[in-house]
């Protein structure tokens, strides 16, 4: 990594600035009737209008300002633009996690925007603009919402937690069935193991920061990706809490699933219990 805290730091502060301009977009899209509902791969993979042109407004001005960065993105993903991972500075971005939230107005959904450097994470910022809560990170810095400080939870034992495995409806058409079983047999021994509940905000940014402000204790989800990940990896590690992988591996951002915890011996115990399933890696 070639940059200065100051040239982090500006990265930083312009970005913060380019979301909460998202946010303003979001927001009053969400006061509106929903418009056309656009579904990609499957009867339940959803985009609207407004997830393309969050998009576009955040790679455009930050490509504008910062002209040698790289970018990856979940919509043009999605459009076919083939993108790489690389060492250079990469925003990863969610124009909107939670877009079946956004689109049946349950009020959690996050915009999201990480960025990398020499393939390490950075920064992270995630803005839920209907509850005005905005999430941010720099790493060794510190986890902040709303300017305030914010910690993982202490719980060190799954019958101290509240869990969050998210049911993952996508991955039954990756995995059939058969991941239908595994769930559900996950959730059958999470119960028995004695947890205080299973909470799931259909947001992979709203699980994993709420884990950072301590909320919930842990949090499994797969076949996730990058831009699912990016920004509230950095939040939760910010706030002190673990993320690993679910089958107790190191994390690797691209490698479609996490595993988060307050703790290091509650993501331990968790990671121990779930029976796991392997995805393609992304890049
Ligand atoms: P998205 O809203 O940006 O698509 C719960 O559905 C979580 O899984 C959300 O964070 C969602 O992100 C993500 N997800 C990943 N792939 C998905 C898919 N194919 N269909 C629905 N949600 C998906
Ligand atoms: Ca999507
Ligand atoms: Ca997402
Ligand atoms: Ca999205």
């Amino acid at each position: 990594n070639h940059f200065s805290t100051k040239e982090e730091d500006e990265f930083f502060l312009f970005a913060l600035n380019v979301v909460r301009e998202a946010g303003n977009i979001v927001k009053t899209a969400f006061a509106k009737p929903v418009g056309t509902v656009y579904t990609k791969a499957s009867a339940t993979d959803f985009v609207t209008e407004t997830d393309r042109a969050v998009e576009e407004l955040l790679i455009g001005k930050l490509s504008a300002r910062f002209p040698d960065h790289k970018f990856i993105g979940e919509e043009g993903a999605s459009t076919g633009k083939k993108y790489e991972f690389t060492d250079a500075p990469t925003w990863i971005i969610d124009p909107i996690d939670g877009t079946t939230n956004f689109v049946h107005r349950v009020p959690f959904l996050g915009i999201c925007v990480g960025l990398t450097i020499g393939k390490q994470l950075r920064a992270g910022i995630v803005y839920n603009p209907i509850t005005d809560e905005l999430y941010s990170a720099q790493t060794g810095r510190g986890a902040f919402k709303n300017g305030f400080q914010i910690h993982a939870s202490s719980a060190k034992s799954l019958k101290e937690a509240v869990i969050c495995q998210s049911q993952g409806i996508h991955n039954i058409r990756e995995k059939g069935q058969a991941w239908l079983d595994l769930m559900l047999e996950n959730q059958r021994k999470l119960i028995l193991a004695g947890i205080h509940g299973n909470r799931s905000f259909g947001a992979a940014s709203i699980n994993m920061v709420y884990l950072a402000e301590g909320s919930i204790d842990a949090y499994v989800e797969c076949g996730l990706h990058s831009w699912d990940m990016a920004a509230s990896v950095v939040i939760v590690r910010e706030a002190g809490g673990t993320v690993i992988d679910p089958a107790g591996a190191p994390f690797d951002l691209m490698s479609r699933k996490v595993l988060c915890a307050g703790t290091p011996e509650l993501a331990k115990e968790f990671s121990e219990l779930l029976k796991h399933m392997d995805f393609a890696p992304e890049i």
